[in-house]
């Protein structure tokens, strides 16, 4: 039994581009990654979803704009915790992305994502959210750098980004 933490992460693309940011503190300092972070008590998931982009980018997107296109669960040997991650994309969106305390933006090409610089898992999914795959996937860590078990499917529709309370 693991306690769930639920949180979100949320990609702004384009045809070409991606945007990215690296984490200039905390969890996965140093890599770069979508913008996201925890879901509040008392707040819906997607409503953090565009709060946290909004925090760490500038960026402000409206709900109708977001699209849920995967589900992660991340646990580490040892910890009690799951971390369930909500991802999202979306391609509308007001502002320009900009520095933030926590976030440093920038667009990368579909080839050119620098994966070495990212989550190890990343690799693994990301191609599954380039094709416009909905997927789901977990995976279990030893430490932050070695993944020691991981599934991933993909999933043929939304219905289970759906199953919790908190939509
Ligand atoms: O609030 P905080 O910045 O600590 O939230 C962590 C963010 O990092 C949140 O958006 C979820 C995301 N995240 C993980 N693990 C992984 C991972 O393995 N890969 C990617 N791409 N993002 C992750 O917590």
């Amino acid at each position: 039994m693991y306690f769930r933490k639920l949180y979100t992460l949320v990609f702004l693309r384009n045809d070409t581009h991606i945007l990215l940011g690296l984490k200039k503190r905390g969890f996965g300092v140093d890599k770069w990654n979508g913008f996201g972070g925890k879901v509040e008590i008392n707040e819906t998931i997607i409503d953090a979803a565009i709060r946290e982009l909004k925090e760490e980018s500038c960026v402000v997107v409206k709900k109708c704009n977001l699209k849920n296109i995967g589900h992660l669960e991340f646990t580490f040997e040892g910890d009690p915790t799951m971390m369930d991650v909500r991802v999202y994309s979306a391609s509308i969106f007001e502002g320009a992305p900009t520095e933030t305390d926590e976030m440093s933006p920038k667009w990368f090409a579909y080839t050119e994502i620098p994966f070495q610089d990212m989550w190890p898992d990343d690799i693994i999914w990301f191609p599954f959210m380039l094709k416009g795959k909905l997927f789901y996937g977990k995976f279990h860590y030893k430490g932050y750098d070695t993944i020691l078990n991981y599934d991933l499917q993909e999933i043929e529709s939304r219905e289970r980004f759906y199953d919790d309370k908190n939509k």
